[in-house]
């Protein structure tokens, strides 16, 4: 049975509005009429059971890590509570002690009361004191209420923190109230009305402190302390979400991304293939928008998939290379890749506390079970598929990894073929997780592995293409082999759009299709192994120069189709150069978060909805990929620069390409543009930072 992270305890526990009014009731003095609203509107807030995970937290230069004693003692508590994932900080934590920091995630909490109660048994401040927190996870919008016992004059310090300035906005001395080792109710009432944020002590009917901040209008609370001498109890959240009539907002759109494997340019009915059935993927391209120059940000799997998770391109990328690591905790060969460092910001990170419930089915390869790039510890509740790329080098695997467990698959012996299809496996769960959670924002990443070697595809499916085409056997072991290739190859795509057609009939089936935002890519252009995928037979890549592993355009320039019923005008093309680090600054848009400054992306949203004058642009996209022999391409406006074989040669020249006349890359006019080459050439060292993986490193750094 699969293992659900996250559990909804809506309907139930302490934090729904009956229970939670009784017990904070104490603050109706306070908080009068509003009060009463925020019960009434209490029942849409969702909170979540304990993660136990060891979590980190960033806020703004301050470096904050949860602690598994915090976690615990929270849950013990009783509290219904999510432990809380931000990015951690790049920057060292300034206070040598850890500190503990739990947060509550619930969607669109505007007007909140949050009480516990608190104890410090230290007199060292400030280095030892409680804090509640609140606010989103925009610096701007974060804030602190600290409570703590000053060293100087003993007297009792609250006050507030602008999290972004660091700055108190608000500050009171509690001279002759006790503090220290006792037991006080604290408690924080938040009112978007007004902006008002008051800090009530004890049993005071008036607060001890009122601050205003009328920018801050949803996000997150949550408790926490410098160090594990502070404690905390009785902690009880009642809040208020965004009603449509009070703010106009609505559900936040659910998103889909789909990322096909070894898929080229040109193998999609839409994308002008002539052999290949998709009708369901040619469908969204009808209703959404078409790419007709998006790329991938490296032409092999773990690259491509660092970069996308993380929004960086290849200069800044953790991963610049397929890595492969043996064995896998389950004592196989089946290791994984490269992990992601704990570090790495996630899209899946920022769209989880965002809301979102977030589930990634296909495969992985961004770090094996149990290390830190796991993606039940990148931000996913959910996993299922292939976590190690060479695992889903056979379609028909004995088992199947579900979050951090083995699901064996009975009748599969990693054979030519078995009982369960891997891919269908996968979608079926990929589909049960959106089922399940039609009534939150879902975020589903779903990296199938088709049409990737090896040819390997359900006999109904080879059907409808058997007999159509000449065929000439594969019998080598490269992958597996085969006796049809060409009719495998195109049932595998098939097989992949069916499983599309699968998705958008579910999202309909639940009304669902006017709020979710489906795309469409894939991870790198077709396989250059002719024997298995007859490349020229399929015209795969169209025009364009280079497979698989090559930074040239059939590499690197990949499908994108972006479907949002009644956002994105129904058959829209966009000639939009860009690429797949962008989706991080997309998807955090559409969800109305923040961008993060490390990004190298840019949002393609004003695109999609049609507004072309608030577009931002590239200067220039770049590539670092450190496979194939390390090369770099430089993509500006219609010229496209490329430099192979660094490894070999650290000196290998440039090539220059116009795009414009000659989409082929088959001119190279660098001697007759010495300007522009001169440029490229400095564009690919200033954007190239060297990588903590000595095995990613080649050419010249910045
Ligand atoms: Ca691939
Ligand atoms: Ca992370």
């Amino acid at each position: 049975m699969s293992r659900e992270r996250r559990a909804s305890v809506a309907g139930g526990g302490p934090w729904t509005s009956a229970s939670g009014a009784a017990v904070v009731g104490c603050c109706m003095l306070a908080c009068g009429v509003w009060w009463a609203l925020a019960v009434a509107a209490s029942a849409q807030i969702r909170l979540h059971l304990p993660e136990r995970a060891r979590e980190d937290f960033e806020q703004g230069n301050s470096g904050w890590r949860f602690t598994d004693a915090a976690a615990w003692r929270l849950e013990k508590a009783g509290g219904s509570t999510v432990l809380h994932q931000f990015q951690r900080s790049r920057y060292k934590p300034p206070h040598r002690s850890p500190y503990n920091i739990a947060l509550w995630k619930s969607h669109d909490v505007t007007d909140f009361v949050l009480t516990a109660r608190v104890r410090s048994t230290t007199r060292d401040y400030p280095h030892r004191d409680v804090c509640l927190f609140f606010g989103y996870q925009d610096p701007a919008h974060f804030y602190y209420v600290h409570f703590g016992k000053r060293a100087d004059d003993h007297a009792n310090q609250i006050f507030i923190v602008n999290g972004k300035a660091r700055t108190k906005i608000s500050e009171k001395s509690t001279k002759g109230t006790p503090w220290n080792d006792d037991w006080h109710t604290v408690r924080v009432v938040r009112r978007v009305g007004d902006g008002t944020i008051e800090v009530y002590f004890d049993d005071m009917n008036h607060p001890v402190m009122v601050a205003h901040d009328q920018t801050f209008d949803h996000g997150l609370v949550g408790i926490g302390s410098f160090d594990d001498t502070a404690q905390w109890d009785d902690i009880v959240l009642q809040a208020a979400g965004a009603s449509p009539a009070k703010s106009g907002r609505r559900r936040l759109p659910n998103i889909v991304y789909i990322m096909a494997d070894d898929l080229g340019y040109a193998e999609l009915g839409c994308y002008g293939q002539q052999k290949i059935n998709t009708p369901n993927i040619d469908r969204l391209a009808a209703q959404g928008m078409r790419f007709t120059q998006h790329y991938t940000s490296a032409p092999v799997c773990a690259p491509a998939r660092c970069s996308l998770m993380t929004g960086r391109h290849g200069g800044h990328a953790m991963v610049r290379d397929n890595f492969e690591v043996r064995p896998s905790v389950f004592g196989d060969a089946f290791g994984g890749q490269y992990p992601l460092p704990d570090d790495a910001v996630t899209i899946a990170e920022l769209l989880k506390v965002r809301g979102y419930a977030t589930g990634a089915f296909g495969k992985w390869g961004l770090g094996g079970v149990g290390t830190t790039g796991d993606p039940l510890k990148q931000g996913f509740d959910r996993f299922f598929g292939f976590n190690c790329q060479r695992h889903a080098h056979n379609l028909y695997p004995r088992y199947l990894v579900d979050n951090d467990r083995q699901r064996p698959l009975p009748g599969n012996t990693r054979g030519i073929t078995g009982d369960t299809y891997g891919p269908q496996a996968i979608a079926d769960e990929m589909l049960k997780f959106i089922r399940r959670h039609k009534d939150e924002p879902f975020f589903v990443y779903y990296p199938s592995v088709l049409p990737h070697l090896a040819l390997q595809a359900p006999q109904d499916e080879v059907a409808q293409y058997e007999g159509q085409w000449p065929e000439t056997p594969y019998k080598g072991r490269s992958y597996l082999p085969n006796p049809t290739p060409r009719a495998t190859y195109a049932a595998m795509i098939s097989f992949l759009d069916k499983q599309v057609g699968r998705l958008t009939a579910l999202l309909n089936e639940l009304g669902l299709a006017d709020d979710t935002v489906i795309f469409f890519t894939s991870d790198n252009g077709t396989t250059m192994l002719k024997g298995q995928v007859d490349y020229e037979f399929f015209q795969s890549v169209g025009p364009l120069r280079g497979l698989k592993g090559s930074v040239y355009e059939g590499g690197i320039r990949i499908p994108l189709i972006v479907r949002w019923p009644g956002k994105i005008r129904p058959g829209s093309q966009t000639d939009l150069i860009s690429a797949h680090y962008d989706a991080m600054a997309t998807l955090c848009e559409i969800a109305g978060i923040p961008v993060p400054q490390e990004t190298d992306g840019i949002s393609y949203l004003p695109t999609l909805l049609g507004q072309d004058g608030r577009q931002r642009k590239h200067e220039f996209l770049f590539w670092d990929f450190a496979g194939y022999g390390g090369q770099l391409a430089v993509r500006m406006g219609r010229w496209k620069g490329v430099r192979r074989n660094l490894k070999r040669d650290a000196d290998a020249p440039l090539e220059l390409y116009d795009l414009e006349s000659d989409i082929s890359e088959q001119h190279n006019v660098v001697d007759e543009h010495p300007e522009i080459a001169e440029k490229i050439r400095r564009i690919m060292v200033q954007e190239r930072v060297p990588p903590a993986e000595k095995r990613f490193r080649f050419g010249e750094y910045r």
